[in-house]
């Protein structure tokens, strides 16, 4: 079996297979990736615990299916190439045996720092390839990475550390981000006050931004890396994992106020990270893949790192924003390295469609060959822009949906060989096979339908548990619909069979891109002392999709309302991070609540899409002339 699909008859035949034997399927796939020991059973499950078993007895590391195996045909081929910030300060290339040199350094400088097995390691870095060594250094010996995005503030930090019990953290000085400087140490510092398990702290030197190491506690990058480097030994041979040891966790909101540790583990993500890169993007040897997410987010797990590394390619990480120096900067990114395949988000796109089309305009974009979108639904505006200005007509789009806790791409096009639609996700991968069903229970069968979005049955890149609390992993995935997966998603299956992926129909925005849950940001708008009770909403945003509502009862504020939104805004960036603040605050004297208290979201959503002629059923409300209040209010906040 060739891992990858080559026409839309080899991808139906696969498909086909794939739901008929799923197990010869994945091994078949799985035979493409080097274990040192052949697993004993592919697949054992129900979704009733859940228990979801892939590879059982099989041994491996990732990283020798990222390096390892791959330095006697491509030592010197780049691994990593990486773009700064600054477009004036050098780009790095890694190749694939420099990257595996410095990942074993950097390993046994973990090591070094009394890292085992099993121990969490919780990484607070900026996009620099330091990011993708720790990465796979953890991964070499067998460490649990839990990767924060450097967005979140010391609070998140440290309820991430708590929750996984991190015995070291890896950060920085600090990052750089456009023009601004952002002291990621001195976060760390605040978040550490909290944690009673962090024994060490790794700093590696970026901006030159002062810090204050502590002693005992706190050493160098560089210093370490010079201590391994005297000891002799630079190699560290990779940790034999079973298939089912945990490979990482990684934090995601959900329709509660806490964060969720998504846990996967080594075989199942390994392949099936592995054989959808090769497949969506259709990699081709020589190819520069170019993948503009944030490590600390799934995409950049699975997509700059794991994915793309597995399969030999090269892989373009970038440390910047894409409107700094100018809304230019990613097109000079593909025009000076001859990018091939470009992976990025509608917001991204949005934003550059919106700054003009001259500063792609005079670019040389003819290297691209292959486009991919992921995180949030692509409106047809956005689509077309980027199949115009960026793909010339010529490239393929894959509108990849998937999730932080499904591991990789689901339901996409395979670039070039299956078709596409704008805003369709079109046709799951193999393996994959999807179900709608209604409020009820029901599965809604045929085509021409819509319902919630759910999977039927495992595939080796879906989590296993939520960190340290199974029973929440249960019940938010498993408990909606009986021995189904529920992704939290709403969707339309169209008369062809295609998949439309319509938005979440839980209680959990899509910001740019980044998932957040509204509970988190009303736990955290409450915190501040003038808030007596708050109620976020999503609403459409030109270039975020959505952006944040909040309807805020204030006790005795501050006469100067703008203060107090300013005051809000401050506390929700302390409690969550800057990406989670209100877009729009509008102060309230009461809430639309129900006889039994539960808050009407429906009518306030409504108001805040300014859709208020029609607010459907509302006499079950309580007090229905807060409605009239609140939607006098929005009006006047609309200006
Ligand atoms: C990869 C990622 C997951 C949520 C998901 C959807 C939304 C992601 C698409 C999409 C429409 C897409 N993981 N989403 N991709 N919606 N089309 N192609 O983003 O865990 O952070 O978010 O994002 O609602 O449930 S995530």
């Amino acid at each position: 079996m060739d891992l990858q699909i080559k026409s839309f008859a080899d991808y139906q035949k696969t498909y086909q297979y794939s739901v008929e034997k799923p197990e010869e399927f994945w091994a078949g796939v799985a035979d493409h990736f080097y274990w040192r020991r052949k697993w004993n059973k592919v697949l054992d499950w129900n979704f009733k615990d859940p228990k979801i078993k892939w590879f059982e007895g099989g041994r491996l590391n990732i990283t020798e299916n990222c390096l390892d195996r791959h330095i006697y045909k491509l030592g010197d081929k780049p691994a990593i190439i990486w773009e700064p910030n600054d477009p004036n300060e050098a780009h790095r290339v890694l190749t694939y045996k420099q990257l595996l040199e410095k990942v074993e350094q950097f390993a046994n400088v973990l090591k070094n720092n009394g890292i085992r097995k099993g121990d969490r390691v919780c990484i607070y870095l900026p996009m620099v390839p330091e990011l993708a060594i720790a990465v796979l250094a953890c991964a070499r010996i067998g460490a649990i990475h839990s990767v924060v995005f450097g967005g979140f503030s010391a609070q998140s930090i440290a309820d991430r550390i708590n929750d996984a019990d991190c015995r070291l953290v890896i950060t920085s000085d600090g990052s750089f981000r456009g023009t601004k400087t952002i002291e990621l140490k001195s976060i760390v510092d605040d978040a550490l006050v909290q944690c009673k398990s962090v024994e060490r702290v790794i700093v590696l030197t970026r901006t030159r931004t002062p810090v204050s190491m502590i002693k005992g506690r706190d050493v160098w990058w560089e210093d370490e890396i010079t201590k391994v480097e005297t000891q002799g030994n630079p190699a560290c041979p990779a940790e034999e994992m079973d298939a089912e040891d945990m490979l990482f966790i990684l934090y995601t909101s959900g329709s509660t106020g806490k964060p969720k540790g998504v846990v996967h583990t080594c075989g199942g993500y390994m392949v099936y990270t592995g054989y959808t890169f090769a497949n969506v993007f259709q990699y081709q040897p020589s190819e520069v893949y170019f993948c503009t997410a944030d490590i600390g987010w799934i995409t950049g797990h699975s997509y700059i790192v794991y994915g793309p590394l597995s399969q030999g390619a090269t892989s373009l990480m970038f440390e910047g924003v894409p409107t700094w120096p100018d809304a230019g900067r990613l097109w000079d990114i593909v025009e000076k390295h001859k990018v091939n395949i470009l992976y990025t988000a509608p917001t991204a796109i949005r934003s550059l469609m919106a700054a003009g089309d001259s500063f792609v305009d005079n670019k040389d974009l003819s290297s691209i060959t292959k486009l991919g979108s992921v995180g949030e639904p692509i409106n047809e505006e956005a689509w077309h822009w980027y199949d115009e200005k960026i793909g010339k007509g010529n490239a393929p789009i894959a509108d990849t949906w998937w999730q932080t806790e499904n591991g990789g791409i689901l339901i996409s096009p395979i670039a070039g060989i299956t078709p596409t639609i704008p805003g369709y996700a079109m046709l799951p991968l193999p393996g994959i096979q999807p179900a709608l069903f209604d409020e009820q229970g029901n599965e809604i069968e045929g085509n021409g339908v819509s319902g919630n979005l759910c999977m039927k049955f495992p595939w080796p890149g879906m989590l296993r548990t939520t960190y340290g609390d199974h029973e929440r992993c249960r019940q938010t995935y498993f408990a909606t619909y009986e021995n189904m997966y529920f992704t939290g998603d709403g969707c339309l299956r169209d008369e062809n069979g295609y998949y439309r992926i319509t938005g979440r129909v839980d209680d959990v925005l899509n910001v740019s891109g980044h998932r957040i849950g509204t509970a988190e940001v009303e736990n955290a708008i409450n915190m501040h002392s003038d808030v007596v009770e708050s109620a976020v909403v999503g609403y459409p945003h030109a270039v975020k999709g959505q952006g944040i509502y909040a309807f805020v009862i204030a006790g005795n504020h501050h006469t100067d309302e703008n203060l107090t939104r300013q005051d809000i805004n401050k506390t929700v960036s302390r409690i969550i991070g800057a990406i989670a603040k209100p877009d729009k605050i509008q102060f309230v004297s009461g809430l639309p609540k129900t006889r039994s208290g539960k808050i009407m979201r429906r009518i306030l959503r409504k108001i805040a899409e300014g859709e208020v002629s029609n607010l459907g059923d509302t006499t079950t409300l309580l007090d229905p002339a807060v409605v009239e209040e609140i939607k006098a209010g929005a009006e006047q906040l609309r200006g």
